[in-house]
């Protein structure tokens, strides 16, 4: 962290790709997970690494379902659990959510040292271990398709941070409620969760839980096609404000 000089024009970013170096060297991140991450940076440098009012107009709905729901549960992964550990945990509390670890590049190992994790972020419980509750979701190959049949398999509302598109769309079968942050507007996972958060999940998370412990929520109507479609039209706008004069 000392090698990022405070004054870098970007250190804030350089900060967050940090999070991510340091949860690759303790076993919480992926290798992929590094480049999931330059992925994201790349979309948040044409968002204007900033949160947009359609981001928040998505909290706003993502805070409304999540306080309605009857048993809402948050998936971690490595790249969630490097980048807000404590944040997932607040939230947790404060919507009352289970928290289950469910990864992409399953590994017991690296799941283990991701509740670890947690558990000092101060999370009491966290599913997603123990082989004798897991189930199967139906119509999905990849290893997310183990889930906890406490946590992802009962839930009403899921919230998928940086998701991949056949988990989304086979929870959407199953009848879920789906929220997800994506920095992308384009992918998969973007288009078929219910609520959409296009912002970089350090931003937003915050956002929600400010938004969550509000006594002012109000149920709003909220398309998250037309939400991802002016996200869409705001990178273009942020192109065409920064483009060299020639
Ligand atoms: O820990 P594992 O094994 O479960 O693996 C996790 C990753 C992230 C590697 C896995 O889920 C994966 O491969 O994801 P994808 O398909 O690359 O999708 C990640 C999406 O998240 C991409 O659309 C990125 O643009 C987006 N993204 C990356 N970083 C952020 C982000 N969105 C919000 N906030 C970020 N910080």
């Amino acid at each position: 962290m000392y090698l990022i000089p405070k004054s870098h024009p970007r250190a804030k970013s350089l900060y967050i790709r940090e999070k991510l170096v340091k949860g690759f060297d303790g076993g919480v991140v992926a290798k992929e997970g590094l480049m999931a991450h330059g992925r994201g940076e790349a979309f948040d440098y044409l968002l204007g690494e900033k949160t947009s009012k359609y981001a928040q107009n998505a909290i706003r709905a993502a805070a409304s379902a999540l306080v309605s729901a009857k048993y809402p549960v948050i998936s971690v992964n490595g790249n969630v659990a490097a980048l807000c550990p404590r944040e997932i945990v607040k939230l947790a509390r404060i919507v009352n959510a289970k928290i289950e670890v469910n990864l992409f590049y399953t590994n017991q190992k690296r799941k283990e040292t991701i509740v670890k994790v947690l558990k000092k972020s101060g999370a009491k419980e966290v599913l997603g271990t123990d082989s004798k509750s897991s189930r199967r979701i139906l119509g999905l190959d990849s290893a997310r398709r183990v889930v906890d049949s406490n946590g992802i398999y009962k839930a009403d509302v899921v919230v998928v941070p940086l998701e991949d598109g056949d988990r989304t769309i086979a929870l959407k079968k199953m009848g879920k409620k789906v929220i997800t942050f994506d920095l992308n507007p384009l992918s998969r996972t973007a288009k078929t969760a219910d609520i959409t958060i296009v912002d970089n999940l350090v931003r937003a998370i915050n956002r929600l839980i400010i938004e969550c412990r509000s006594k002012k929520i109000r149920k709003a109507p909220f398309n998250n096609k037309k939400n991802l479609s002016a996200c869409v039209l705001e990178i273009k706008k942020n192109l065409s404000r920064r483009l060299p004069n020639a």
